[in-house]
């Protein structure tokens, strides 16, 4: 029965070193296929490549197995949504073509089972991070994506692959929690439910899988990443569960 909804986002497939994508590639395509028995909706929440680019009659090499089992999975009926994340921001119409995939710039509150929902890839929110907050404007605008566009593609994708290895993720740093008063999505859903109630929040981008109590009963979930957790978010209708996949 089609009852589940999972949630789930930065694999970050594609970031170097390009040995490690391919297994990371690999559980992926295990636990899709794990849940395409139940799932009746996949929100894959952001940064799902560590980079895309779509051209008008070219997308980038690569994620031929993922992108296989996703296509399994719409034509058994599994309703697939991705979110923009900061490394994969420009994605137009190609999966929503090839998956009848719903792709959300921003962010996307839902009800399901009587529950509701804020959901958001997690970047340029909360307090602080004015540099990023900028760029994303900047690499939103039409007119950026207009003219990167016009380089070759043997040239723009490894300009952002050079840009991206300098990211984060790449540095290798394993993240913290910081503590409530400094985790900046703790402090952004905060913020969100002076003005309005949600049961959920959940995001990504944080890359450290979390399960926060807010106020009045609501709750942030982060769904972490599959460099080193391997983590999702599955909801059954009444209850949000943050798990981990283990082969
Ligand atoms: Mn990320």
């Amino acid at each position: 029965m089609r009852d589940k909804i999972y949630f789930t986002s930065d694999f970050h497939l594609g970031a170097h070193p390009l040995a490690t994508t391919r297994g990371r590639e690999s559980r992926i395509v295990q636990w899709l296929d794990s849940i395409k028995a139940d799932a009746d909706e996949l929100y894959l929440m952001g940064d799902v490549f560590d980079f895309w680019f779509e051209y008008a009659t070219v997308v980038p090499k690569g994620y031929i197995r993922f992108l296989g089992k996703l296509a399994e999975l719409a034509d058994l009926g599994v309703k697939i949504t991705f979110f923009k994340g900061n490394h994969d921001m420009w994605m137009f119409s190609y999966l929503k073509d090839e998956l009848s995939a719903v792709i959300v710039d921003n962010e996307l509150t839902i009800e399901r089972g009587g529950k509701t929902f804020y959901l958001h890839h997690g970047d340029g929110l909360g307090p602080g991070d004015r540099k990023y907050k900028l760029l994303k404007k900047i690499f939103r605008s039409r007119l950026c994506q207009w003219l990167f566009a016009r380089l070759h593609p043997n040239l723009g994708i490894s300009i952002a692959q050079r840009w991206s290895a300098h990211s984060r993720l790449a540095s290798g740093g394993q993240e913290i929690f910081l503590g409530e008063d400094q985790e900046w999505l703790v402090v952004y859903a905060k913020s969100i439910l002076e003005k309005q109630h949600y049961d959920y929040f959940i995001f990504g981008h944080r890359h450290l899988p979390l399960e926060v109590d807010l106020p009045h009963g609501s709750k942030y979930i982060n769904l972490g990443e599959w460099i080193n957790y391997n983590t999702y978010a599955v909801f059954d209708g009444e209850r949000l569960r943050l798990k981990e996949w283990l082969t």
